[in-house]
């Protein structure tokens, strides 16, 4: 009887050390922390992430696909249960994934795609329909450019793309749903197309040129593939003299908090929704891999438009 309660309470003890050890050893290897939208993805990862289910190995790529390699490799050393990362560009992946695949460890991605050619590299994609992100935005501004038409606005309507990092897959989704939407009306025309790999500083420099080149009654409308890009630009625009979200229509995406300031200062007129806080479905997504149980190969994240006259009402439930 004793050595029973004995055995029993060795048992237990050697339980919970083994539970331990069996925390779900993840390797994430992020972007970087190059927009409004990147820090509050970033921070909703590690928050679902989180010990003692969880052991999170947390790598920040700083928008490089080389630093990125590395840390999968790493990560492949270590080892760990399961790989999850947001691949900063869509191709030259298939080496380095199939090594992952060759020591066994299953691929989550996370917010981007890849481009491979064999599918079997990964598991599932959780992130955004970013082609339907596109086409909102410019449904936005076929609307927009309606309602104006009767106060005497009619006439081509010159926009500029500034667009997100090159070879990204938001830029590249962003970009085909936008002129797939604009491309029903020979109004609409881009005069000009550049990138500002997603930063501030870069949507500001870009924009300084885009206006130096068009002049400053040369551009109807922004269209910024991100909010941060945007508000980088709406610091050019005003540095130009002209007002934003008035003598040059914005529309962006993501709807981070920025974006919301502002739409309610008047200088951004709309953004389409790109939902960061991927934490709690990825979360499940790996404890459903890692227990070997079926999953969706690609789970999509519910969004909206949001625009200028519901910022201020809007802002207090805003997330991110
Ligand atoms: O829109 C942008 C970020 O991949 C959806 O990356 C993400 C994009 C997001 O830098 O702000």
């Amino acid at each position: 009887m004793l050595c029973a309660v004995v055995l029993g309470a060795c048992g237990k003890g050697g339980g919970d050390a083994a539970a331990k050890a069996d925390a779900i050893r993840v390797g994430f290897s992020q972007v970087g922390a190059e927009s409004e939208w990147r820090t509050a993805n970033t921070r909703s990862v590690k928050e679902a992430l989180v010990a003692p289910e969880f052991n999170l190995k947390f790598s920040d790529a700083q928008q490089k696909q080389e630093n990125q390699i590395k840390a999968l490799r790493s990560f492949i050393a270590q080892d760990v249960d399961v790989i999850a990362f947001s691949p900063v560009v869509e191709s030259g992946w298939e080496t380095v994934l199939r090594e992952a695949k060759a020591a066994n460890i299953p691929v989550v991605l996370t917010d981007r795609a890849v481009d491979v050619s064999d599918d079997s590299l990964y598991t599932t994609l959780i992130g955004s329909d970013f082609v339907e992100e596109g086409r909102r935005a410019a449904r936005w501004l076929l609307e927009d450019s309606a309602s104006r038409k009767s106060s005497g606005a009619a006439g081509p309507v010159r926009i500029v793309d500034l667009q997100g990092t090159v070879g990204s897959a938001p830029a590249i989704d962003r970009m085909a749903g936008f002129k797939e939407v604009i491309g029903q009306d020979p109004r609409f025309a881009i005069v000009r197309s550049q990138s500002g790999d997603f930063t501030r500083a870069k949507g500001k420099e870009v924009m300084e040129a885009f206006l130096k080149a068009e002049g400053r009654d040369g551009i109807d409308v922004l269209f910024a593939h991100n909010d941060d890009m945007a508000i980088g630009a709406i610091q050019a625009i005003e540095e130009a003299g002209l007002k934003p979200g008035e003598d040059i229509r914005i529309v962006s995406i993501d709807g981070v908090r920025g974006a919301f300031e502002a739409m309610k200062a008047g200088k951004l007129n709309a953004t389409v929704e790109c939902n960061p806080l991927l934490g709690p479905q990825l979360a499940q997504i790996i404890r459903d891999v890692h227990a070997g149980k079926p999953v969706a190969r690609r789970v999509e994240v519910e969004e909206g438009v949001f625009t200028r006259d519901q910022a201020a009402a809007e802002l207090p439930n805003r997330k991110y």
